[in-house]
């Protein structure tokens, strides 16, 4: 199947947590293959520096994301790294440039009709990462395990022939606290937006995509690669918008099951 591939003007992906079995690689491969962008964002975790501390994980496929991204910077796409809390030792080469990768603690980007977004992770809006490191790293370990679940969960699921379901996901969102923490993280980095005169801001970390106003400004969160496998783009009016690649993903594969379904069916009435 060669399709061409999507263009945008911007895309902002985060959370990819490259070095854990959580990371969804194969999705992500996927998406930068079929997309392409002026201006990539990489808006932090990428790599899980705090888990490839405890015990090693790299699969071809962490290689391949790796790959892909410094190819596209060579072939002319402005790739921008802004790290995150999980991968925290690049913010030591903020302000550097490798392979065509700009390294920034924070960005300030401009869309085609003119506002201006701050780009950022977001962790140092998390109130438990700020007072206790220990309680980050007990809900970091809690977190890996709902994410092993998950993706045994999803190898059952996906012998049974049914598609993919964020069990992990899924709990969170059941849990009323983890609730309230996402709306509080939510406009505390609205308010740093709006306390800048900027029209809006992007960032990760939360694993929750999200795109409307909050108090005058527009919160972009562009989710993650370990769950809900979403990314911010910047169509060429300026417009935001939030893709789900698993959507897309299932929406392909109906387009090209199609015709050889429609095949099977003129078949069956001629005979
Ligand atoms: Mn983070």
């Amino acid at each position: 199947m060669r399709e061409p591939p999507l263009r945008f003007r911007s895309i902002w992906i985060s959370d990819i947590h490259l070095g854990t079995a959580g990371c969804q690689a194969d999705y992500l491969l996927d998406f930068l293959r079929h997309t392409e962008a002026d201006h990539l964002y990489l808006v932090g975790d990428i790599v899980d520096g705090w888990a490839l501390k405890r015990s090693w994980f790299w699969q071809q496929s962490h290689n391949d994301v790796i790959q892909k991204v410094l190819r596209k910077a060579r072939k002319g796409t402005q790739v921008t790294y802004i790290p995150g809390n999980h991968d925290a030792g690049a913010r030591q080469f903020a302000g550097l440039t490798f392979g065509g990768i700009r390294i920034a603690d924070e960005a300030i980007h401009t869309t085609a009709d003119g506002r201006r977004f701050l780009v950022l992770h977001g962790d140092e809006f998390d109130g438990v990462v700020q007072c206790a490191r220990w309680l980050a790293i007990v809900g970091d370990r809690l977190y890996s395990l709902t994410l092993r679940l998950n993706r045994a969960f999803n190898q059952v699921r996906a012998r049974l022939g049914l598609g993919y379901w964020s069990l992990s996901q899924y709990l969170k969102h059941k849990v009323k606290t983890a609730v309230n923490f996402v709306s509080d993280f939510e406009a505390a980095v609205a308010a740093q937006a709006r306390e800048r005169g900027l029209d809006g801001v992007i960032c990760g970390h939360i694993h929750k995509a999200e795109l409307r106003e909050i108090d005058g400004v527009l919160y972009c969160n562009d989710g993650d690669w370990v769950e809900s496998l979403t990314a911010l783009v910047e169509l060429y009016s300026g417009e935001l918008q939030i893709i789900t690649w698993q959507q897309c993903y299932a929406e392909q594969a109906a387009r090209t099951a199609v015709p050889a379904y429609a095949a099977a069916n003129q078949g069956a009435s001629g005979a």
